[in-house]
């Protein structure tokens, strides 16, 4: 049994946030009645109750560990779970996974939370009111899946596969979903990359002709961080080693308007002014120059373009930098000293969200070209040569049909009207935009896959309304996200815990995720919900297995080991020479070199190296409003979870005493901040740790959906402030750049 005796029959109209409640039996009149017992639903639900839903053994007592993959965050750490009579009772790290190392961190240990949230998504659901009026129909796989199919098919016979847009963040199902999208023949593709990396990766890319170099924590010597805040930001392993490498005293110096948990773990803190990095790495560049403090060997053998660079740096005095980034000319002089004195074990870390302003990506291309200059590219201590995004040994696919063409244009402007951006990469928000404004063409449905675009893109009423225009929203989640609320249809993933992905492989290791225990509820893998919609679309050739593990075994095939072997330990190392990733010297650009002035840029008018580019800056008696994540949640996804939620219950806004004093703020004081598009109601932080023209926001906070009983109205959502800026020329959106007033509520 899946637990489904304590949900509302099919066919039974109920509202979402009144589902469960422990007080009130649901009355909505008598034609939409519906009666659930909630004490009932929870009690069943409580991780220690004997033989719950998932037992192989009820009744008997049954203990057993079952190697996985944590989904609590895009990382993926290595889980060893603990399962008592049926019941998940605790999750652990699992030593032998070299992105973790035995360690999880709280949202890792949290995922109990996930699975038995007695807010999840249960069954299928059909919207039965108004969009976003929270009333919603119980509803059953057949007729769910047999409704976004039957939708999605009409839309293309009466205005093409292009009037869809598909969407979703970085996951190992991901594959099968663009097969969807592919199949289908729409272009229209959103996922997070412009919300979050764009600018850094496309800056890397063009450097190196890679677009994710690691970096060498146990070697180096000395690394300055531009906002990367890995204390809090976690990346599991990358925050281990950064805290070992402050505890060994390496040099770390954090770029911050805030004074981070990274910036109090690191040897220097500098309270940069936002949006000019920029200035402070063009003069590092200076100084580099000008005291001749480069490799010249690395640079004449391994780039082109540094003469032209060299001439455009001239200016960049740190005296000229002062002016604009607020840090004293001689720590900015001092600083690129001590960086060519520990070269090559020095490294300008690439960052990782570095969407803040529209010249984020010459400051990441100027970081891109520091790190060449001081020759640390696969040194000890420098940046590591990558494997490509996934990595790691090869694996087996089965055959699939080609895609058909796609020759309708894109809603984002990729190409069209922004020519360096990767395909893959896309820019979101244009999409959002495009179908509000219906150009060039009207899109009519969407489908969205782990995703939370109405608090992850900027401007939430923008994407609502753009959500309220289209003729099919449907959404693929594990809770009711604010996205669902919107939604016509809603597809329950089975949680991380109770499902298989596809197998991901990374460096010489190949990783499974597999049920640790069978699904509570009446949900489906996301391998299961793509078939089944590519079957109904008549596309079924796209997704050629039967079940999970049919695909498992093909991935499996090149390599001497079991699906069953596999399963027993959670990973395969692969030792044999042939499988180990390759290293050379030769970059993937046009020239072969990296490329300090870029024959990319060039090709499309841009100045072809990295340029002074002035950011925006808040008129007198305005904030900069600053975004950036705690350890204790992960993006807008883990507010409702219980645990997290006791750590970490609501956001509040950071300003510096002396503002907070002009106002009569007083710490804990409600405070409306307003925006250009949009006003919140939230308490203020009162610190020192922020620069006084700053205020900050944690962002996932203020969820509309009312179904997420412990994170609905908790905090403020910064998404409803933020405006949408978007680089030309990355693509990438410009979370800093949104400027605010506060006042006492
Ligand atoms: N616990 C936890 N870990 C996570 C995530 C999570 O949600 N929770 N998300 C993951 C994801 S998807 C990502 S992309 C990474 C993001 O991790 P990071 O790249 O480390 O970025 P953010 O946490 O977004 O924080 C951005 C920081 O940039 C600062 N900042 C804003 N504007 C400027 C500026 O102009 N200059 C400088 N120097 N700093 C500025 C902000 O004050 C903030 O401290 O974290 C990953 N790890
Ligand atoms: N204001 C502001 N905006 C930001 C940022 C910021 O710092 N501030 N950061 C930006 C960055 S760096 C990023 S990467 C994006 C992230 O933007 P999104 O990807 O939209 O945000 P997430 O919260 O990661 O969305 C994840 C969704 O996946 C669901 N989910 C979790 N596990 C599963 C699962 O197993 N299956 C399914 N189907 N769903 C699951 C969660 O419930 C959640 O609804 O946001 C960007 N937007
Ligand atoms: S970093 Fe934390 S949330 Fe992310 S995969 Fe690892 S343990 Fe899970
Ligand atoms: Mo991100």
């Amino acid at each position: 049994m899946t637990g489904h005796e304590n949900v509302p029959e099919p066919g039974k109209i109920f509202a979402w946030n009144r589902l469960f409640s422990r007080r009130k039996f649901l009355g909505l009149g008598a034609a939409a009645a519906a009666t659930v017992a909630g004490e009932q639903l929870l009690s069943h639900l409580t991780p220690t109750a004997a033989g719950a839903p998932g037992s192989a053994t009820a009744g008997a007592s049954e203990e057993r560990e079952v190697f996985t993959l944590c989904e609590m965050c895009v990382w993926r750490c290595g889980v060893r779970a603990r399962v008592r009579n049926g019941v998940v009772v605790k999750l652990e790290g699992n030593p032998e996974h070299p992105g973790n190392r035995g360690k999880l961190c709280p949202r890792g240990n949290a995922g109990l939370q996930l699975l038995y949230d007695p807010d999840r998504l249960k069954f299928p659901m059909i919207r039965a009111g108004q969009r976003g009026s929270g009333l919603w129909r119980r509803a059953s796989w057949d007729e769910a899946l047999d409704y976004v199919a039957r939708k999605m098919k009409e839309l293309k016979e009466k205005y093409g596969p292009e009037s869809m847009v598909l969407s979703s963040t970085h996951n190992l199902s991901q594959p099968y979903f663009e097969n969807l999208l592919k199949a289908y023949g729409t272009p229209n593709y959103g996922t997070q990359r412009s919300l979050c990396f764009n600018s850094m990766t496309m800056a890397f890319l063009f450097t190196y002709g890679q677009a994710q170099p690691g970096t060498d924590y146990a070697k180096a010597k000395y690394m300055i961080f531009s906002g990367r805040n890995l204390a809090e930001s976690i990346s599991n392993i990358e925050t281990q080693d950064f805290i070992d490498m402050t505890a060994r005293g390496a040099k770390t110096v954090i770029l911050d308007p805030r004074f981070t948990r990274s910036a109090a773990k690191a040897t220097e803190w500098l309270p940069i002014r936002p949006g000019t990095d920029l200035a402070f790495y063009l003069a590092m560049a200076n100084v580099l120059v000008t005291e001749k403090l480069y490799d010249a060997d690395f640079v004449s053998k391994h780039t082109v373009g540094f003469e032209e660079f060299a001439k455009e740096v001239a200016p960049c005095t740190p005296e000229w930098a002062e002016v604009r980034c607020e840090i004293p000319a001689r720590t900015i002089r001092r600083i690129a000293r001590e960086f060519a004195d520990a070269a090559p074990a020095a490294i300008a870390h690439p960052n990782w969200r570095s969407s803040n302003f529209l010249n984020s990506f010459q400051t990441e291309r100027t970081i891109a070209v520091l790190n060449a200059m001081v020759g640390n590219w696969g040194a000890p201590g420098g940046l590591i040569p990558s494997e490509g995004e996934e990595g790691g040994p090869a694996l087996g696919s089965l055959p699939q049909p080609p895609y058909p063409p796609v020759t309708a244009m894109r809603l984002d402007g990729v190409p069209w009207k922004y020519p360096l951006v990767p395909l893959k990469y896309g820019i979101f928000q244009n999409i959002r935009d495009a179908i509000l404004s219906g150009q060039p063409y009207q899109a009519r449905g969407l489908l969205v896959s782990r995703q939370n675009p109405v608090l992850s893109l900027p401007e939430r009423q923008k994407t609502i309304n753009a959500l309220m225009k289209l003729d099919l929203v449907a959404v693929i989640d594990v809770i009711p996200n604010d996205t669902a609320y919107y939604a016509d249809v809603v597809l329950p993933e089975s949680s991380y815990l109770e499902r298989y992905d596809p197998l991901t492989a990374a460096g010489n290791r190949i990783f499974l995720r597999q049920p640790v225990i069978n699904p509570l509820y009446d949900t489906h893998s996301a391998l299961w919900i793509f078939k089944e919609l590519g079957n109904r679309l008549g596309l079924g050739a796209y997704f050629p297995y039967r079940n999970e593990e049919e695909l498992l075994a093909a991935q499996l095939s090149p390599h001497r080991v079991s699906l069953e072997e596999l399963k027993a330990e959670g990973f395969y190392e692969v030792t044999s020479k042939a499988d180990q990733p390759t290293e050379g010297q030769k970059f993937q650009t046009s020239s072969g070199k990296i490329e300090i002035a870029s024959s990319f840029l060039a090709q499309v008018g841009q100045k072809a190296v990295p340029t002074w580019q002035e950011p925006s800056a808040p008129p007198p008696g305005q904030f900069y409003l600053l975004s950036g994540k705690v350890a204790q949640h992960s993006q807008m996804g883990t507010q409702n979870n219980l645990w997290l939620h006791e750590l970490f219950p609501e956001n509040r806004a950071w300003i510096h005493p002396a503002p907070a004093r002009e106002r009569g703020i007083a710490d804990g004081d409600e405070i409306v901040i307003e925006s250009a598009v949009g006003k919140v109601r939230i308490r203020a932080y009162v610190t020192e740790g922020i620069r006084p023209d700053c205020l900050f926001m944690v962002p996932g906070f203020g969820h509309i959906a009312k179904a997420l009983r412990t994170a609905y109205g908790q905090g403020a959502s910064d998404s409803a402030l933020h405006q949408t800026f978007t680089d030309p020329v990355s693509g990438s959106q410009a979370l800093s750049q949104t400027f605010v007033t506060v006042v006492k509520a």
